[in-house]
């Protein structure tokens, strides 16, 4: 299996609630290795091509408002499989169906306020990370895990 970046972002709910600290622990106990991390609060623009994919859908104007209303945290995670790990991790879309051990399951209710997003595939990842950081902005290093984490 190859190795991939996905793009992870604490929403603003999600940094609003102190849950920062321990979205990072599950990417970080499991393995992935962080290439990428800042606060940023995103601008209207910048958040509408972020979800241009969504703009027909009858939520986009609150998604956008949602996303732009405090700062984020913006993360780029790196491993085998992150991309699709990193959506297990978070759960289904709606809170109200993510299991129990996924972060919407164990921290939010609403879809609307659903406190963290990640890449759907490693297509979206490429665009995302592009939009969030620049080249220089992602660190190039070994984990000292890494030979304890793969074979
Ligand atoms: P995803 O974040 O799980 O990939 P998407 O379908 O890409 O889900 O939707 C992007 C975001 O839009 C969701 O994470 C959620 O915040 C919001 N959203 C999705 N569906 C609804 C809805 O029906 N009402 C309100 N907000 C929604
Ligand atoms: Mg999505």
């Amino acid at each position: 299996k190859a190795m991939e970046r996905t793009f992870i972002a604490v929403k603003p709910d999600g940094v609003q609630r102190g849950l920062v600290g321990k979205i990072v622990a599950r990417f970080e106990a499991k393995g992935f290795k962080l290439v990428a991390m800042k606060m940023a609060t995103a601008t209207e623009d910048h958040l509408k091509k972020h979800y241009s994919d969504l703009s027909s859908k009858p939520f986009f104007a609150g998604l956008v408002k949602y996303m732009g209303s405090g700062p984020v945290v913006a993360m780029v995670w790196e491993g085998q499989g992150v991309v699709k790990t990193g959506r297990v991790m978070l759960g289904a879309t709606n809170p109200a169906d993510s299991l129990p051990g996924t972060i919407r399951g164990d921290f939010g209710i609403q879809v609307g306020r659903n406190v963290c997003h990640g890449s759907d595939s490693v297509e979206s990842a490429t665009k995302e990370i592009g939009l969030w950081f620049t080249d220089c902005e992602l660190n190039a290093y070994t984990s000292c895990s890494q030979s304890w984490l793969y074979e």
